[in-house]
């Protein structure tokens, strides 16, 4: 004898298996916000224009994922071509002395041996980026305007740049924070110089205003 037991509403509907919809926790759909937005520009050595010709706006941005998106996306440093640079700067401070932001400032500068394009160039750059975009200095991470990567045949750079070559403190706070957040070794000096020093310079080295 066939029972006569009543159907629940899920067997009317026809599935009991499919799953029973969780609303998703908002760390999976809200993107990791950065304290500053960031511009990344990309400089070409094109001998026919000028140097601000020369500098063009890539991408901005201002989460953790769309960093990595764009970090992922672009060529690294050791793949660009001679006279290349990257910057990272702030938004609304442009990657040139001129910059009202820039313009009492100076720059902490690493320079490279040749031999470190292939082992250094590429981890010291996302290194320093990560210093920025993470504001690794304390305080001091407010006078960072941005970071600056040149290849170059005679040695690659990488600089940091910050906002007034008087502020004694954050400067010597970020020099030394650096120099251990990218482990190099005590003997290996940076040096930090004023921006005015190095666009009016004559020889081919600017005088240190600072070092660690
Ligand atoms: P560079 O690209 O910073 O270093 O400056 P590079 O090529 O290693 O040369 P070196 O002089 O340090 O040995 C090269 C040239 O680009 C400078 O001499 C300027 O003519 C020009 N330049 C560089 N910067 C950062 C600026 C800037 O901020 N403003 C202007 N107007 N020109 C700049």
């Amino acid at each position: 004898m066939a029972t006569s037991e009543p159907r629940g509403p899920e067997s009317e509907e026809g599935s009991n298996d499919s799953p029973t919809p969780v609303a998703a926790s908002p760390e999976q759909y809200i993107k990791h916000p950065l304290q500053n937005r960031w511009a990344l520009w990309y400089f070409k050595n094109d001998k026919s224009k000028s140097w601000t010709e020369n500098l063009r706006l890539i991408s901005k941005f201002d989460t953790v994922e769309d960093f990595w998106a764009l970090y992922n996306h672009i060529q690294k440093p050791s793949k660009l071509g001679y006279g290349c640079d990257y910057c990272l700067f702030k938004d609304g401070i442009k990657p040139m002395w001129e910059d009202d932001r820039n313009k009492l400032g100076g720059r902490w500068l690493m320079t490279l041996s040749k031999q470190q394009r292939h082992n250094d160039l590429d981890c010291y750059w996302m290194e320093t980026l990560l210093c920025l975009i993470g504001e690794s200095f304390d305080e001091a991470s407010e006078d960072v305007c941005g970071a600056v990567v040149n290849v170059r045949p005679k040695g690659d750079k990488i600089s940091i740049w910050t906002g007034n070559c008087q502020n004694r403190d954050a400067i010597m706070t970020i020099g030394q924070q650096y120099k251990e957040r990218l482990n190099l070794p005590v003997k290996n000096i940076l040096g930090y110089q004023s921006h005015d020093d190095t666009s009016s310079k004559s020889g081919s080295t600017t005088k240190n205003m600072y070092s660690v």
